[in-house]
């Protein structure tokens, strides 16, 4: 291809005018091979068809990776967002200033006339009650401890009298005392009074229940009847001689009864309050 290329036809015909073809052609069979493209013109034929068109390629590889692109414009506003949620209670505020003083009000009607009151006297007095009260706890306190076994409830006080009486005869001296023969009308006061007595080393006093008036038909010294409570001893009461009108406690608590003018020692009751 090479000397084809370098050899162009108007030179072949350049050289044929100066070098006759038979000449040359004997000159050159005598030499050694020489190269082909140097000593012979091979003219190009008449060009050919055009071949098949080729089939298509196979997918090319894909290609690098690109450069970063360059950065984007501003993005546009966003859209708003929820509400929050409620705060925090802030701290307590000062103090408002005072406000302005409001209308005076309508006068009151006229008070009634005074009286003369020696307030400071007053004082004076309700300071010695005060005193005498608390001079009157004490010596409650001191007579409670040295009067051995006198026994109190929320509301009565219980005192044995160890003097001989006939029923009648105590019920008076528990009431020159400010009280009563004793009226055990429940079980715990019954229970209180029973210890009391066997405490005392008794076998029995007289308490405040009778039938005098109505056979069978007990009462108590306030003359309210014994139904919701009684502790009879077993087989009592028996009016046994036929006569036994009045109610005595043994030191079990049991009661008897028996005639009232046998004389043994009896149990006062008295209030602590008043009614
Ligand atoms: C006593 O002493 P006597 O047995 O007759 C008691 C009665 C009793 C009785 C029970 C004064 O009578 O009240 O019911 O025992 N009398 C006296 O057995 O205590
Ligand atoms: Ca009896």
């Amino acid at each position: 291809m090479g000397c084809a290329k370098i050899l162009h036809l108007s030179t072949y015909v350049t050289l044929l005018a100066f070098f006759p073809l038979r000449a040359y052609s004997t000159d050159v069979e005598n030499r050694s091979a020489p190269d082909a493209c140097s000593t012979h013109t091979i003219l190009p034929g008449p060009k050919g068809e055009p071949g098949q068109k080729g089939d298509v390629g196979e997918i090319g590889k894909p290609g690098k990776e690109g450069p970063k692109g360059r950065k984007g414009a501003t993005g546009g506003l966003g859209d708003v967002g929820d509400q929050g949620l409620i705060g925090k209670f802030g701290p307590i505020g000062g103090k408002g200033d005072k406000g302005y003083k409001g209308l005076p009000g309508v006068p009151g009607g006229k008070g009634k006339p005074g009286s003369f009151c020696d307030c400071g006297r007053y004082r004076k007095v309700v300071g010695q009650l005060d005193n005498n009260v608390a001079r009157l706890k004490s010596s409650l306190n001191f007579v409670k401890n040295v009067i051995a076994g006198i026994r109190e409830t929320e509301e009565k006080f219980y005192y044995i009298v160890k003097e001989e009486r006939s029923y009648r005869d105590a019920l008076t001296q528990c009431r020159i005392r400010g009280g009563t023969l004793a009226m055990p009308k429940d079980q715990a006061t019954n229970s209180l009074i029973a210890d009391y007595i066997s405490k005392m080393g008794l076998l029995r006093v007289y308490i405040g229940i009778n039938d005098i008036e109505k056979e069978k038909h007990y009462v108590y010294t306030d003359n309210t009847p014994v139904q919701n409570f009684s502790n009879w001893k077993e087989g009592e009461p028996n009016d046994g001689s036929g006569y036994e009108d009045c109610v005595e406690m043994h030191g079990t608590g049991v009661w008897n009864d028996v005639e009232c003018h046998l004389t043994i020692y009896f149990v006062c009751e008295f209030l602590k309050k008043t009614k």
